[in-house]
């Protein structure tokens, strides 16, 4: 166990920006995470594109403008739930706590748990870990809003970043998994994730969620395929960042973006379908892409759960329920747990 000034690993360059700010960044590009899994899986029968590729720079950028779209309740309603509950929130972070978020974005709702805690402690440690360098920026703002908060961020997979964590001597963890980002993994994978984020904590620590409720499938079609076409844009920019990286030539007026709400599994499945047939060249990975017209390449799933399968997921990962609040429409949900014995 170590403090955040000794914290390295082989795989990363650390950054610091001031003594209260630095950020790692893994050595070798993520370029060639990209590369091999493109790669993969656009080879296959059914072909797809793990949604971890959203989130390069323009990718980044049209997901926060999705989050403040009218269409998109989550992140508003997120907010309104963590902005009510800090009072109770706060009872039960008892002690000295160091602030974890995976997946942090911009930070815009860390900024309502940072508020109970740096009211508390004189000091805040806070590690964000988010897949996109968005963080570097977030972080700058969070640095000079907060003159007690010291910034350790990771820009890598979550993975990457509970090895971190894992790592930390710290009192007490508040480790926060906010804006249903668990919905985007299937079900069976979401309780191995919960597991690892279970082992990288310790008796005392504290794990918060924020997981989107099943709903009527108008709201939830619409939250995906906004008026604006935000979101297409947001789903079309994989197939520009395959052009800007690999080499592709992808033309995004020939496909077009797909989203559906599958009520039988409770999930938003988005796709792009090929408008034409295609033949497409990725020179990097000497990839021919062929797709028939109409050809789905799946993108996205999120899944929407109902509380008792929230509460059941996380039990079976080692957490145990301590308080579970919703909005008045139980469109979203928020969930505090403790490290439960496995
Ligand atoms: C990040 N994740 C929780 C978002 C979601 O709602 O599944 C990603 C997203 N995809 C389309 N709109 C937003």
């Amino acid at each position: 166990m170590i403090t955040r000034q000794k914290l390295a690993t082989k795989n990363h360059r650390k950054i610091a920006i001031t003594p209260r700010l630095c950020y790692f960044q893994p050595k070798n590009e993520l370029r060639s995470t990209i590369a091999q899994e493109i790669s993969y899986s656009l080879s296959q029968k059914k072909k797809f594109i793990h949604p971890k590729f959203f989130y390069d720079k323009a990718g980044s950028e049209l997901f926060e403008k999705i989050c403040s779209l009218p269409e998109y309740y989550l992140t508003r309603t997120e907010i309104e739930v963590l902005s009510s509950i800090k009072p109770e929130l706060s009872k039960h972070l008892v002690g000295d706590f160091a602030l974890v978020e995976l997946g942090s974005g911009s930070s815009i709702k860390t900024r309502h748990l940072l508020e109970v805690l740096t009211t508390k402690q004189d000091d805040v440690e806070y590690y964000p870990i988010d897949i996109s360098s968005i963080l570097k920026d977030s972080s700058i703002n969070l640095h000079d809003e907060y003159e007690n908060l010291k910034i350790t961020g990771i820009i890598d997979q979550y993975e990457k970043g509970l090895e971190f964590v894992r790592q930390l001597d710290h009192k007490c963890k508040l480790v926060a998994f906010l804006g249903s980002s668990l919905g985007n993994f299937e079900p069976e994978h979401g309780i191995e994730f919960l597991k690892k984020i279970r082992s990288s904590m310790r008796k005392g620590d504290l794990f918060l969620l924020g997981i989107d409720l099943v709903k009527d499938a108008k709201i939830l079609e619409n939250a995906y395929n906004d008026s604006k076409g935000i979101t297409a844009n947001f789903n079309l920019n994989l197939l520009l960042r395959i052009n800007r990286e690999l080499g592709a030539t992808f033309d995004t007026d020939t496909f077009e973006h797909v989203s559906i709400f599958n009520k039988k599994q409770k999930r938003i499945e988005m796709y792009l379908r090929s408008k034409v047939k295609h033949e497409i060249f990725v020179p990097k990975i000497n990839l021919l892409l062929k797709l028939k017209k109409g050809e789905l390449i799946h993108t996205e799933y999120s899944y929407k759960y109902a509380i008792p399968q929230i509460k059941k997921m996380a039990q079976k990962a080692g957490f145990k329920p301590l308080q579970i609040w919703k909005d008045k429409k139980s469109y979203f949900a928020i969930a505090l747990f403790s490290v439960d014995s496995l």
